[in-house]
């Protein structure tokens, strides 16, 4: 699959130092250029796509863009993007999304994503499987070997109701992978609640997941899951941002 990928590297010059979120603004100006007027647009959630939705904005207010819908994947973009005059709307009215640009907290070889870290995997999920294109934009931070193997957790959105008993299950799914599950806690102590009125468990594995979509398939199966963080054979486009340059890799 990795062989399939068409990558190109564009180099910056002259060579800077730049910070992780200059990179992630170079990246998310290079998905913006995808974008043309007329289009439906995903509009991630995150401080790598929050640069692209200011993009957005920006080029509808210069009148270089026109006519843009923008499908918002949590509150916190809704609320940008009206602030910025971005039209939106919803998957109900647009059940086809022309593009989405939304970044991620992991990226493997295979172009597969570790996303909801933020707290919006259920909407990114929902508006990102709507795509024809779904863009990722990442500083390199973001490259991993393996999903989980920056060290991070796995985020697992799930209903508020026995949420224990629904982390319970999680962790005896992945007992082989020596797993810890967390409830993920908002800067109060308290339960951090999605935009959709949901819990996410964290699930921290020590070692790589074999079979990703067998993975994927049995959380999915388990009553109290309402959606998983990793985003499998989801992305047509990463483009990462790094000191070296841009890489655009392609499905
Ligand atoms: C969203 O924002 C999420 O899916 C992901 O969890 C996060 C990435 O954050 P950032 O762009 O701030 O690094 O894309």
């Amino acid at each position: 699959k990795a062989s399939s990928m068409e990558a190109l590297s564009l180099s910056l010059s002259p060579p800077v130092i730049l910070t992780q979120d200059e990179l992630k603004k170079i990246a998310a100006y290079k998905a913006v250029e995808f974008v043309k007027s007329g289009m439906v647009l995903g509009l991630g959630t995150g401080s790598t796509a929050k640069h692209a939705v200011d993009r957005i904005g920006e080029l509808l207010r210069q009148g270089k863009l026109n006519n843009i819908i923008g499908i918002p994947t949590s509150k916190k973009t809704q609320e940008q993007a009206i602030s910025l005059g971005i039209p939106l709307s919803d998957l109900d009215s647009h059940p086809t999304i022309d593009l989405a640009i939304d970044g991620a907290d992991e990226v493997d070889p295979h172009l597969n994503l570790v996303k909801g870290r933020g707290g919006s995997l259920l909407r990114e999920k929902m508006v990102e499987g709507a795509c024809k294109k779904f863009v990722c934009i990442v500083d390199e931070s973001k490259l991993v070997k393996y999903l989980g193997g920056s060290g991070f957790a796995l985020p697992v959105e799930v209903v508020p109701f026995c949420w224990k008993f629904t982390a319970d299950k999680l962790k005896n799914l992945f007992r082989d992978s020596g797993c810890v599950v967390k409830l993920r806690n908002d800067c109060k102590g308290q339960p951090f609640v999605t935009d959709n009125g949901n819990y996410i468990v964290e699930l921290y594995l020590k070692k790589e997941i074999g079979g990703l979509q067998v993975a994927s398939d049995a959380i999915l199966r388990i009553a109290g899951v309402v959606e998983h963080g990793m985003f499998l054979d989801m992305a047509t486009t990463v483009i990462v941002a790094g000191e070296l340059g841009i890489t655009i890799n392609k499905k």
